[in-house]
């Protein structure tokens, strides 16, 4: 495989030379942080001319390149993944060892690199994987945010967000590539000449512009020698100020763009899922577009002379509706600069762009005020509008008469200019991230783009990698998958299904079991550490860790606690398997409802967790700061996942798949990815519940269901809900949780009440959770559907994933890089 022998003799003086150099200390005097920046500038050092020789093998082959174009690229910490992928994981652990330091104290000292919020972020970082372990010429473009996701803190219940400072010791694996610096232009106006030649030009005129400047981070495939590229932008003021702008009187403006260039970049938007019309957000997207689509070309034309055949080199795949001006963008470049006509120019770009979409959700679709749009992007704006005009005309072409179609394609509609609209009608493809999924688009967001454009549209279901979140998150389970069938897994997943074999073998059950044990020994350590909380071992493991969204529906399993609670209150004596409810959420720092709700499930557990009547029978613990990094630790721990969102709602999940290959049951609802892991697993082998999309679907178009109806019959439930109210989790304050009492039953206002049907289900829900009671209790039963869910998770790999991507939408070509 790797092409390198590791030295460990080299590679143990380099760390203790790094420390002197950095530090002017010796290792034995060094700290743990210091000695993490040794050991990773010792690995750069062996990264970088696998580095080098990956990029000249792309230049000799001139092989096509996938630029992937995204917001958010949530990479978690670098060194163990570096260190796993150049396969010198037990030779490092050695060296540190007769150091004196444990190498997963020093893994322990990188921030985690949380340049983005959840799901999309986290996929984007997994594809990077899988793409440089194939071997494909592929960059990953960003931002390079000063701040990345808020750190969280828990105060009183409550989620306090901090600043995520993660560049404050500098980050050891960058490399910055100023020269290639772009200047990228805000705002100002556009002034048309016309030439001798009949030739419309556009100049745009008092603009404020910025320099992006390149930092280029390595990705390392597996094994294999190839290191490929995440590309992320950071912002500089064009010219520090000086006295010439200060003598034209342009002082102003000076202060402006160095102010610029200073907030651009500064913070990552903590939404997810919700769409924000801020105008900082819409600079953050052209800042990064702009210069990513100028560097693509201008690589491209340093070795080609004809832009015409670019999409023979090039693909962008645009990561939501977030990179959408590059549609416009390569337009732009095209025209103004390449001197292309439009028609020429359109059909580049449309050969060039592919878009995915990851929800349906209308609140979280992107729809830009025109005035904003057109301040800030003045040039960019002409060019929306005249594919619009182009666009409409051969809507009204192919049906004639239908303004409904026109109303629901068009780009700019109502003072708006839609993205989605925009990404579609640029691109040559549109995908959804799970079958489900893929099918509501077609059967109903983007109906009639179906109906006019049906071939653009696929499904590429999500998928994670194997490497992070096994080979390196759960080394236990990894070395005993491999002990078994060995290592292939660890590139190809769908090895593992040789794992069935070992399902019913009692001897494997029983070392599964012990595996598992041994995951949740060191959670609940880290549980002790962080929440000061005792957690049984022997307790079902019960896990929620996700982004905290109304539609994920954590509140169901609050609420369904609050219920059990109840049970055990009213008969301590109440059969029922010990459990711990893991949660994990970040909110978006403006979403009231979703603070609210992590404010109820910390005291629930207070209550709860100091209850000694219930004999311990529940504990609910609310693991702070829920990251990539103790991610890893989570799913290795967990017995069952909860991936209970409102059928249709959930483009794919990819939690769902992270704990299926970490051993745990789902219990869930037929939306997202569910359906397909279900299929995997087999129905037997999870617990269904709930309403399906199809029902949901049919409840809203009918106006909804009434939740008093559920109120007024069931005491349970009502039990539960005036709960909220009546100060039982709240003594000092009986109101703090009215919000969620209205969001569910609504007495007030106009809006509907439970929007996501958390009481519709709520029945449902619980008949499951005493399934997966039942089903505990019989540890063969339960030690056999485990080792299934892993044994039937190959599907979802992202290498997988990508592999369909090469296939169907980029048509890359594999590389080989030997040393
Ligand atoms: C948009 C405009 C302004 C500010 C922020 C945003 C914004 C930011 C992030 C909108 C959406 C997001 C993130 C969305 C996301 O993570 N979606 C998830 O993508 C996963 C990968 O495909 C899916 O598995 C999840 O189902 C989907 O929710």
């Amino acid at each position: 495989m790797s092409g390198y022998q590791f030295n460990k003799k080299q590679f143990k003086q380099e760390v203790t030379g790094n420390v002197k150099k950095l530090y002017r200390r010796t290792i034995e005097e060094a700290s743990p942080k210091q000695v993490f920046q040794a050991v990773a500038y010792a690995v750069k050092d062996v990264i970088i001319d696998e580095w080098i020789a990956t990029h000249r093998e792309y230049e000799k082959q001139d092989a096509k390149t996938l630029y992937y174009l995204s917001m958010e690229f949530l990479m978690g910490r670098a060194l163990g993944n570096n260190i796993i992928n150049i396969r010198a994981e037990k030779e490092i652990r050695e060296v540190l060892d007769e150091l004196g330091f444990d190498l997963n104290v020093i893994e322990d000292q990188e921030s985690d690199y949380a340049l983005g919020n959840g799901g999309l972020g986290r996929l984007a970082a997994c594809f990077l994987d899988s793409l440089a372990t194939m071997g494909y010429p592929a960059y990953g473009c960003g931002i390079r945010y000063k701040y990345g996701l808020f750190k969280q803190k828990i105060e009183n219940g409550y989620q306090v967000e901090v600043p995520d400072n993660w560049l404050k010791d500098g980050n050891p694996f960058e490399v910055r590539r100023e020269e290639y610096a772009a200047l990228i232009k805000f705002g100002g106006n556009v002034r048309v000449e016309c030439d001798g030649n009949g030739r419309n030009h556009f100049i745009q005129e008092n603009y404020q512009s910025v320099r992006a400047v390149p930092y280029d981070l390595p990705v390392v495939g597996y094994g294999n020698n190839v290191v490929n590229t995440l590309m992320v932008w950071d912002a500089e003021p064009v010219n520090t100020f000086n006295l010439d702008a200060f003598d034209k009187g342009e002082y102003h403006n000076a202060v402006e763009q160095e102010n610029l260039a200073k907030t651009i970049v500064e913070v990552l938007y903590p939404n997810d899922n919700h769409y924000a019309g801020k105008e900082l957000r819409l600079k953050q997207q052209y800042f990064f577009i702009s210069a990513s689509i100028q560097r693509a070309v201008g690589k491209y034309k340093a070795k080609h002379s004809d832009l015409h055949k670019l999409p023979e080199k090039v693909v962008f795949q645009l990561n939501d509706t977030h990179p959408t001006v590059a549609i416009p963008e390569l337009m732009r470049i095209l025209i103004d600069e390449e001197e292309f006509s439009w028609d020429d120019a359109w059909a580049v770009v449309t050969k060039c762009c592919a878009y995915t979409n990851h929800t349906v959700m209308a609140e979280a679709l992107e729809k830009w005020p025109i005035e904003l749009f057109s301040r800030l992007l003045p040039r960019i704006y002409q060019i929306v509008e005249e594919i619009n005009r182009r666009f409409v005309e051969e809507v009204r072409r192919t049906y004639p008469g239908a303004e409904d179609k026109v109303r629901s394609m068009s780009i700019i509609y109502d003072g708006q200019v839609r993205m989605a609209n925009l990404a579609v009608v640029g691109s040559f493809s549109v995908n959804g991230v799970a079958a489900l999924h893929t099918e509501i688009l077609k059967k109903r967001v983007l109906k009639d783009f179906y109906g006019m454009t049906p071939w653009k549209f696929n499904n590429k279901t999500n998928g994670i990698t194997q490497r992070r979140f096994l080979l390196h998150g759960n080394e236990l389970l990894a070395d005993w998958v491999t002990g078994k069938i060995g290592d292939e897994w660890i590139t190809d997943l769908s090895h593992i299904k040789k794992l069935a074999l070992y399902a019913g073998d009692e001897k494997c059950q029983q070392e599964f079991r012990n595996i598992k044990y041994q995951n949740k020994l060191r959670l609940v350590r880290y549980i002790k550490e962080n929440n000061g909380i005792d957690v049984d071992p022997r307790s079902l493991f019960d896990v929620q860790v996700k982004r905290l969204h109304e539609y994920k529906r954590q509140l169901l399993n609050i609420l369904h606690i609050m219920y059990l609670y109840n049970m055990l209150k009213d008969d301590p004596d109440l059969d029922m398997v010990p459990r711990t409810y893991i949660f994990g959420a970040k909110a978006a720092a403006g979403y009231r409802i979703a603070k609210l709700t992590i404010k109820l499930i910390n005291s629930v557990a207070d209550v709860i967790n100091n209850d000694p009547s219930i004999k311990g029978k529940i504990k609910v613990v609310f693991i702070e700061d829920y990251r990539v990094s103790n991610a890893e630790w989570i799913y290795a721990a967990a017995d069952l996942s909860e991936q209970i969102s409102t059928a249709s709602r959930e483009g794919s999940g990819t939690s769902n798949m992270k704990l299926m290959l970490n051993g745990a049951l789902t219990i869930g609802t037929m939306d997202g990815a569910n359906v397909e892991i279900v299929e995997e697993a087999g129905r037997e082998n999870a617990f269904i519940f709930g309403m399906s999309a199809d029902e949901v679907i049919a409840y809203e178009t009918n106006g909804g269901y009434n939740p008093m109806d559920i109120f007024n019959n069931d005491q349970d439930i009502r039990r539960v809900l005036m709960q909220l109210i009546n100060g039982s989790y709240a003594p000092e304050n009986p109101e703090l949780f009215r919000d969620i009492y209205n969001s569910l039953l609504n007495t007030q206002s106009t809006d509907k009440a439970d929007t996501y049907f958390n009481l519709k289900d709520f029945r449902a829900y619980d008949e499951a959770q005493w399934q997966v009671d039942k089903a505990y209790r019989d540890e063969a039963w339960w030690a056999k559907a485990a080792i299934l869910n892993v044994a039937n998770s190959g599907k979802f790999s992202s290498d997988r994933t990508v592999r369909q991507y090469i296939d169907d939408i980029w048509h890359l070509d594999k590389v080989e890089v030997s040393l």
